[in-house]
């Protein structure tokens, strides 16, 4: 590689650096858009939809076919549970390819015949064109599974994609490099640069002339921060951001059943989702023994080395985020939580303690102003505070300036779906969490995002319709 920086990539659970990676100046930015645009009028702009969908299926055989290399590249750069990759991370990427491979052949477009006062008539009807070269910027949280949610539907519609992994889980993005080859994805198609975020590849790739759009999963305030750079050119934009996510859990619910539903839905990934519930509303009939069982649920977590199979909770993805969540932990004291667990760092007594690990960690008895109740932490924490009506409850769950996702626990569906209807996000969950259908709309109101994917939403996204009026 050409006159670049190095960058290590370091292992969380260890601190073992197990690559260095190169940083993309400029001019390597530029090559890879410039590929991208040549690719356009090549094969891969000549082929059918049918022939693009059978290669995305290509893909996904390829992704499965290098599932243990793809499981072990995912937990070394994120400290993951190996068990979690293997559920999770690696099988949803191919999914992600399988789904929008379908899709494509299936969606139809509107069409409306348009009668005139002459007695003449014209028929409208809409095609998808590829929207061009995409800039796809992804975040390290859950790095495969995310990255292949915008680049399957970008290719289905017939775009080629620049990716910029996040700088702290570079691997899986580069080893799908090899998978697009093999699958027969013309060169140029798919293209990888590595870096940071401002004056580093992910600014060179969102403010590149010859990028057409930009598709972005990270902080909401990485979102501020690119919009303000694709302004200039007025590049369309989709943006996946933050939470501040709600839990509301009423008395008739199925009581292990949320206590279950709930601890995932708190230290998945060690609470780094997303969706994950930072603030769970219990009512109050059963405040004082859910927070009881989600105190066991969380003691009896397994923390450990990703590798073991039977491990639950892996690190924090690194020591920065490490001393950022800790810094909440101590900020909620400071702010007069009452501590039900956790608030600090395991101990091991072997490597591990090299890692950035921390304790799963439980409050009650903040405000509601509370910085702790405000702010996304993205780690394994949760408050928990009592509620006593269901307007209460809505009001409390709805007092954010984020709405991604929320979820409501209950036994009475009429009251579930009269909840979900009140919350202001883009998501919600009635008994269960994170359960994906991926033809539905994805996305977030308020500081969680603009626009959403999914589904038809997806291709709407990466593709620019043309409406033609033919007049007969
Ligand atoms: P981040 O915003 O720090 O980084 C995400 C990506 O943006 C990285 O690749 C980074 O290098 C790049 N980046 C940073 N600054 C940039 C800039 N100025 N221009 C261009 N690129 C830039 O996010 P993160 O810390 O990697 O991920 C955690 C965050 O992502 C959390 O806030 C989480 O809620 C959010 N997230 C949201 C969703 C969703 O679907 N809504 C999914 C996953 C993660
Ligand atoms: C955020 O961390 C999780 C996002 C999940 C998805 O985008 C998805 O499609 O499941």
């Amino acid at each position: 590689m050409r006159g670049t920086n190095t960058f290590p990539d370091v292992n969380p659970a260890t601190g073992a650096v197990i690559a260095e990676v190169n940083e993309a100046g400029q001019s390597l930015v530029d090559d890879a858009v410039q590929a991208a645009r040549k690719a356009l009028q090549g094969e891969w702009g000549q082929l059918t939809v049918g022939q693009r969908s059978e290669r995305l299926h290509r893909v996904a055989s390829a992704i499965e076919s290098r599932f243990d290399c793809l499981v072990q590249a995912e937990v070394a750069d994120t400290g993951k549970p190996i068990s979690l990759a293997s559920k999770l991370d690696v099988p949803r990427a191919a999914a992600n390819f399988r789904v929008f491979a379908d899709l494509i052949k299936t969606a139809g477009l509107e069409s409306f015949q348009t009668e005139m006062a002459d007695g003449r008539r014209a028929l409208n009807y809409a095609v998808r064109m590829p929207l061009g070269v995409v800039g796809i910027i992804t975040p390290w949280n859950l790095p495969l599974l995310l990255l292949t949610w915008k680049v399957a539907p970008a290719l289905a519609c017939g775009n080629t994609v620049v990716v910029k992994p996040s700088e702290e889980t570079p691997a899986t993005a580069t080893m799908l490099a090899e998978v697009m080859q093999e699958a027969g994805i013309p060169n140029g198609v798919y293209n990888v640069v590595h870096g940071f975020g401002p004056n580093s590849a992910g600014e060179f790739l969102t403010r590149h002339p010859d990028v057409n759009a930009v598709t972005f999963t990270g902080e909401s305030q990485t979102g501020a921060a690119i919009m303000k750079t694709v302004a200039a050119s007025v590049k369309p934009v989709s943006f996946e951001l933050g939470g501040k996510n709600a839990a509301i859990v009423f008395a008739d619910c199925d009581f292990d059943e949320a206590v279950k539903g709930i601890a995932d839905a708190v230290f998945l990934n060690t609470g780094q989702v997303c969706l994950c519930a930072e603030r769970v509303y219990v009512e109050r009939s059963i405040f004082d023994r859910f927070v009881e069982a989600l105190k066991c649920k969380a003691e009896s977590l397994r923390i450990g080395s990703p590798l073991d199979a039977s491990t639950e909770m892996g690190p924090l993805i690194s020591a920065a985020h490490r001393e950022k969540v800790l810094s909440y932990y101590r900020l909620a004291r400071e702010e007069g939580a009452q501590p039900i667990t956790g608030g600090g760092v395991p101990e091991f007594g072997n490597e591990l303690d090299q890692g950035c690990y921390v304790q799963p960690t439980i409050y009650t008895g903040l405000k509601e102003s509370a910085r702790c109740v405000k702010e996304e932490i993205f780690g394994p924490v949760c408050h928990l505070a009592p509620f006593d009506t269901e307007e209460e409850a809505v009001s409390l769950a709805n007092d954010t300036m984020y709405g991604l996702a929320a979820s409501v626990w209950t036994g009475n569906m009429k009251r579930g779906h009269r909840m979900a209807q009140q919350m202001r996000v883009g998501i919600t969950w009635v008994n269960c969490w994170f359960l994906r259908d991926l033809r539905t709309p994805f996305g977030g109101v308020g500081l969680s995002g603009i626009g959403r994917e999914g589904g038809v939403h997806s291709l709407n996204f990466y593709s620019e319709l043309n409406n033609i009026c033919v007049r007969f």
